[in-house]
Order: structure tokens, then C-alpha cells, then sequence
């Protein structure tokens, strides 16, 4: 976990026996009964709604990507903040992938974190600067080593923008991602089992509620720093239940003990009852995952030959769950 400036010891337990008792977790309906929501969410929830009229109108399926972590704000005035490891890579190269298959995508992200298309020239790879040569007449041109690749990912973003097939919408807390989810969800509602949720984004469990949280920096004058942290809501119900009902529901588990991860996962599956669990391990997870129903087990793997020639699990696990989508849509239809 990490702070966004430099903190006095912050010590996490989740009971402190000296302290007062844990209040139980909030339902989601006391929640956003309680919290206020993010002032974009209006103008982000009507783009969307667009967005969900246009392709229900072409007949288009259309997946909500979520995608990238969110933060748990110390303070209303946030000067220091819980986050986690995720780099979006997930969400933004699944997206890649649904788009070629056909899909229109929501993808529904951590600001600043990585991109369908523009991933390819992050910061963590090379500069964008190393992709460029001067052409000799005062412009520039991309040096033919990288241009092969670059034309490549430039058409597949080019169509992706001119058949209006992506669209980019942003959270940073976790609160905003629970705002957006319900929002943008309903939204997608009409479109029945034509939509799938794709929930990549790694969300915290723990938050501060509003009620709860210093209004002002906390000071470090008095010490160390104790937290206390509510449970999230779990979101996934009211989502299944009756936002996305009908829409084909893919959730994501990361553990990093491999011996929880199927129990775990089906533990997920029984308890809300979606169609489909993808377990990934923190350190294998762009090598392997396991596709987790009710029913059965199933592992996507790449050797690690694959892996050095840049072959992506995504590239595996969108065919996959598409080929389980037109199952979905078949029998839901014949209900
Ligand atoms: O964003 P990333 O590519 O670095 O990591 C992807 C992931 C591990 C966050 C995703 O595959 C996942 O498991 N999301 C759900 C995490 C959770 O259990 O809350």
C-alpha cells in the first residue's frame, strides 16, 4: 500500500481489541443513501447513455470494461490516500481485444492508468521520443524500426474512434467507481443479454465512509496513526440482482495464495450468482488464469515461449468468454 506523501506509521488490524467494536458492513442501498456522489457523474452517466443508444440501435453487444485501481481517501480534503498495484493492463488490452471481436466497449477506468491502444507507448516502456527520427526536411517521421508495429495499432485505434466503438470514462476513488458502476450499469440495462460487464478493476475492500473521514489533513503532531476502515459494500449484488439482470456477468479474483483462489472463486459464484469467475495469482497473472463456474474449471495458459514473443493471455480469454457469450444469449433467449 502506498500514501501519496510522506505519513507517520499507519498500522492496519482488522479488529483492534483495545478499540471500539467494528460496525457491521454498510448495505449498498444505506451507502449511496449516505454518500454524496462525484460531481462528473451526471455528465458521465448521460455519454454513456448515448453511447448504450447508439450501438442497442446498430444491434451491437456491448462489454463494460473496468478496469485500473481505485484509491481509499484518509481525508475529504485528500491530501494522503490508500492505493493498490494495478496497472490497468488487464482492462486496456481486453479492450483492445473486444473491439476487434466486434464489441462496442466501455471502458471504465483509473485516471491516468493505461489505455486501450496508447498502452503500447506508456511511460513503463520506451519513451515516445525513441519511436521518432528527424526527417531530414524539418519534420518527423517514426523510425522505421517501430513504424510496422505503430501503423498496425494506429489503424486498429483510428477505426476504433471513426465507428464511435470506445468509450473512455474515468474514477479515482473508490467511491467514484461505485457511483459510476450503478450509474453506468443501469444504463446498459436495455440492452439485456447483448451487454456483458467485465469488472477487471482491482477495488478495494476497505474504505472510510464520508461520515467518518477528517475533514482536514491529519496532523502528525500526536504520533502514530491508527485506521480503522469500513467494508465496501459488495456491489456485486445489486448488480446481478437487478442493474446488469440479464447481462452476462464476468467477475475477476485475484488472490496470492494459489491454494484460496478456485474456493474463493466459487465461494463468489455461489454467493451472487453470476455466470462467470476468472481467478488470476498477483505474480503469474499475465500467464495464467482460470475461467471458474459452478460447474467446472477451465485454465488459460501461455508457455513462457508465448510469453517472450509477446503473446498476451487476453488474446485467449476474449475468444473465450465470447464463444460462453453467444451460449449465454442463445439460452437466455430461449427462456
Ligand atoms: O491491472 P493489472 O493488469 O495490473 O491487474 C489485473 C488484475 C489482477 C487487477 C485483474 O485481473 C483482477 O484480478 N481484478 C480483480 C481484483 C480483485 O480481486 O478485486
Amino acid at each position: 500500500m502506498t500514501t501519496a506523501a510522506t505519513t507517520p506509521a499507519i498500522s492496519f488490524t482488522h479488529i483492534d481489541p483495545s478499540g471500539p467494536v467494528p460496525a457491521p458492513a454498510i448495505g449498498w442501498e444505506e451507502y449511496f443513501r449516505t454518500t454524496p456522489p462525484p460531481d462528473f457523474l451526471e455528465p458521465a452517466g448521460k455519454r454513456v447513455e448515448e453511447f448504450v443508444a447508439l450501438h442497442a440501435k446498430a444491434g451491437r453487444r456491448v462489454v463494460l470494461v473496468t478496469s485500473g485501481g481505485t484509491t481509499v481517501p484518509l481525508e475529504q480534503n485528500t491530501v494522503r490516500f490508500i492505493d493498490n498495484f494495478s496497472a490497468g493492463t488487464r482492462g486496456a488490452t481486453s479492450a483492445e481485444y473486444f473491439i476487434e471481436a466486434g464489441y462496442a466497449v466501455i471502458f471504465m477506468h483509473r485516471q491516468f492508468s493505461l489505455q486501450p491502444y496508447s498502452r503500447h507507448y506508456s511511460h513503463s516502456r520506451n519513451c515516445f521520443l525513441d519511436y521518432m527520427q528527424e526527417d531530414g526536411h524539418g519534420g518527423l517521421i517514426v523510425d522505421r524500426k517501430y513504424s510496422d508495429h505503430m501503423r498496425e495499432v494506429l489503424l486498429k485505434y483510428q477505426r476504433a474512434k471513426r465507428e464511435h466503438l470506445l468509450i473512455m470514462e474515468t474514477f479515482v476513488t473508490v467511491q467514484d467507481y461505485l457511483f459510476l458502476l450503478r450509474r453506468f450499469t443501469t444504463a446498459m440495462s436495455i440492452l439485456r443479454e447483448n451487454a456483458m460487464y467485465y469488472l477487471a478493476a482491482a477495488v478495494s475492500d476497505f474504505f472510510i465512509p464520508q461520515s467518518k473521514m477528517a475533514q482536514h489533513k491529519i496532523q502528525s503532531a500526536e504520533g502514530a496513526l491508527v485506521l480503522q476502515l469500513d467494508q465496501v459494500p459488495k456491489i456485486i449484488s445489486p448488480l446481478v440482482d437487478t442493474w446488469a439482470a440479464k447481462g452476462f456477468i464476468v467477475s475477476f479474483k485475484l488472490e496470492t495464495d494459489p491454494d484460496l483462489l478456485i474456493q474463493k472463486s466459487r465461494r463468489s459464484l455461489e454467493r451472487y450468482k453470476h455466470q462467470l469467475v476468472i481467478g488470476n495469482i498477483l505474480t503469474t497473472r499475465k500467464k495464467v488464469v482460470t475461467f471458474v463456474t459452478t460447474k467446472e474449471e477451465t485454465k488459460l495458459e501461455l508457455t513462457d515461449e508465448e510469453l517472450r514473443n509477446g503473446v498476451e493471455i487476453e488474446e485467449r480469454i476474449i475468444p473465450e468468454l465470447i464463444r460462453r457469450h453467444d451460449k449465454w444469449i442463445i439460452q437466455t433467449k430461449s427462456q
